[in-house]
């Protein structure tokens, strides 16, 4: 009879343990559900893929060093850190505005193929890109990255040129002042990309002595995978 019973109770344990393996559900998209797919979640967090594939191509770069002392690839940024003219005044001494603080509007291009040339340079100012609009702002705090990447080769120089004006449809755009943030680039200064520090801010020269505003820029240059590099 004992056994009788422990074989019914046997033969149900089994039943139970197929059903409910057949019915753990699966999810929407057809991957197998939470149990199973916690592995899943694990890994998505693990995004080293791009610094290893970085060190890779660095370890490349580093086997034809004899080529070069110097990476040849590297990334150039200069940071336009702030605008001062507190006073909110044109280059001709006149205010930017009436009734209240001007409106500067910042253009700027890095100029690394003649940074030394008399302004503006070989390109037109009218070609630069906008990089900051400022409302009521007098100085501003500006914190826009303009950047060139070299391809192979060397630099010794970069001249962030920069052209503030008063953005003002009624007068057309006053300038408030142009900037030339001319930089030394030192080959052993270059870095490597998580270790990419800004040197230190420095006052940039202004084009038209008559302005009395000021602009503050800082630069730094990194080491790039040639993969990323962006000529031009
Ligand atoms: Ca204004
Ligand atoms: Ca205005």
């Amino acid at each position: 009879m004992a056994f009788l019973f422990q074989l019914f109770f046997g033969i149900c344990s089994f039943v139970w343990m197929v059903l409910t393996q057949e019915l753990v559900p699966a999810d929407e998209a057809g991957f197998p559900s939470r149990a199973q797919n916690r592995d899943f979640s694990i890994t998505s967090s693990g995004r080293r893929t791009p610094s290893s594939s970085w060190q890779n191509s660095r370890l490349t770069t580093r086997s034809n060093a004899k080529r070069s002392l110097y990476p040849d690839y590297f990334r150039v940024e200069v940071e336009i850190v702030r605008l001062e003219n507190p006073q909110g005044l044109l280059v001709t001494g006149k205010h930017c505005d009436f009734f209240n603080d001007c409106d500067p509007r910042v253009i700027a291009y890095l100029d690394i193929s003649k940074p030394r040339s008399p302004w503006p340079g070989n390109h037109p100012a009218s070609r630069w890109p906008i990089v900051f609009e400022g409302t009521n702002a007098n100085s501003p705090k500006i914190g826009k990255i303009i950047n060139q990447d070299i391809c192979g080769g060397s630099l010794s120089a970069v001249n962030a040129r920069v052209r503030v004006t008063e953005a003002d449809d009624l007068s057309g755009h006053d300038d408030i002042g142009d900037f030339e943030c001319l930089f030394d680039v030192d080959p052993r200064d270059i870095q490597q990309p998580d270790l990419a520090r800004w040197g230190s801010e420095k006052s940039c020269e202004a084009v038209n002595i008559r302005g009395t505003s000021k602009l503050f820029a800082r630069m730094r240059t990194f080491e790039i995978p040639s993969t990323s590099c962006r000529a031009g």
